[in-house]
């Protein structure tokens, strides 16, 4: 039997634990671990497998914030990393648990989210938290009212060193990725159509309620949906976060890219 394959970017701040992982994730000391700030200078890629699924993995350098990038050397790394992102499927954003979630990680998580791919959100370190149960918790609360794109990330933690939930991690980017490939029958998009036109109301745009009409998949390696709409113009952002906040939470895709197309009205199918 052939094997799938995931590819998977593991990147972050320096020291938050990325070569630890790497090495954990092969069971082996394949890329140089320590407490020097900046230690991986260049890209460390190997391959495992894991259940029925041979993962490519990819150990980067930490990323400074720019301000801080002296080196002409760390600007080269800086560029690998943005290379690996949009290279790779699914992307890890290691962060410490005892230091603060950054702008620096925010941008590298906008990256990965523009780019459409899979992202965890991975706190790192977390035998070093004494109230793992409070952490997890604060920490959720804290992206979700910060972060507006919560519904596309995942948010896990983890102890890299101790090897804690590292297994229970490939799992969950298991089903991401089977996710990812989900087709969505006609019948059932029309469902959701009609659901969201009994229950919701709309925003507006010029004083008249934005409405979905009909919705076909066009795409199945990304889900990508056409979405047909009663007006004529430009869809609105905050039409476009409704929509996919609803969306997302009847077919229960949360942490996985979704591309949409809005379309004016002007088709066969409405009315
Ligand atoms: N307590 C604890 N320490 C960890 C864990 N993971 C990594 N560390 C420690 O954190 C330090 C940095 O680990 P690295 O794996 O080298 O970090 P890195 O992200 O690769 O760092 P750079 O290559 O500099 O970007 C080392 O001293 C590790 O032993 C963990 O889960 N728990
Ligand atoms: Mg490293």
């Amino acid at each position: 039997m052939s094997l799938s394959k995931i590819n998977l970017g593991i990147i972050g701040k320096p020291n938050s634990g990325k070569s630890t992982l790497f090495n954990t994730l092969l069971g082996e000391r394949a890329s140089p671990v320590g407490d020097e700030y900046g230690l991986t200078k260049s890209l460390f890629i190997s391959d495992f497998v894991h259940k029925n699924y041979n993962f490519a993995i990819v150990d980067t350098p930490g990323l400074r914030r720019k301000s801080r990038v002296v080196k002409k050397i760390e600007l080269e790394q800086n560029y690998e990393v943005i290379k690996v992102i949009k290279k790779v499927e699914t992307i890890v954003l290691l962060i410490d648990s005892l230091e603060n979630v950054t702008k620096q990680d925010f941008r590298l998580a906008d990256l990965a989210i523009n780019k459409n791919k899979i992202l965890f959100f991975l706190f790192n370190k977390i035998d070093l938290i004494e109230d793992k149960k409070k952490f997890q918790t604060q920490i959720k609360k804290l992206l979700k009212n910060n972060y507006n794109k919560y519904k596309l990330i995942n948010i896990e933690f983890i102890s890299a060193k101790e090897k804690y939930n590292v297994k229970k991690i490939l799992d969950i980017i298991i089903k991401k990725n089977e996710l990812l490939l989900k087709k969505i029958q006609k019948q059932k998009l029309n469902k959701f159509i009609s659901y969201l036109n009994k229950r919701a109301t709309f925003p507006k745009s010029n004083k008249i309620e934005i409405k979905p009409k009909y919705i076909v998949q066009i795409d199945y390696k990304i889900p990508k949906f056409k979405v047909f709409l009663n007006i004529q113009r430009k869809t609105p952002q905050i039409f476009q976060k409704f929509f996919d906040n609803a969306f997302r939470n009847y077919f229960k895709l949360n942490g996985i890219p979704i591309i949409y197309n809005f379309e004016n009205s002007k088709n066969p199918y409405v009315n």
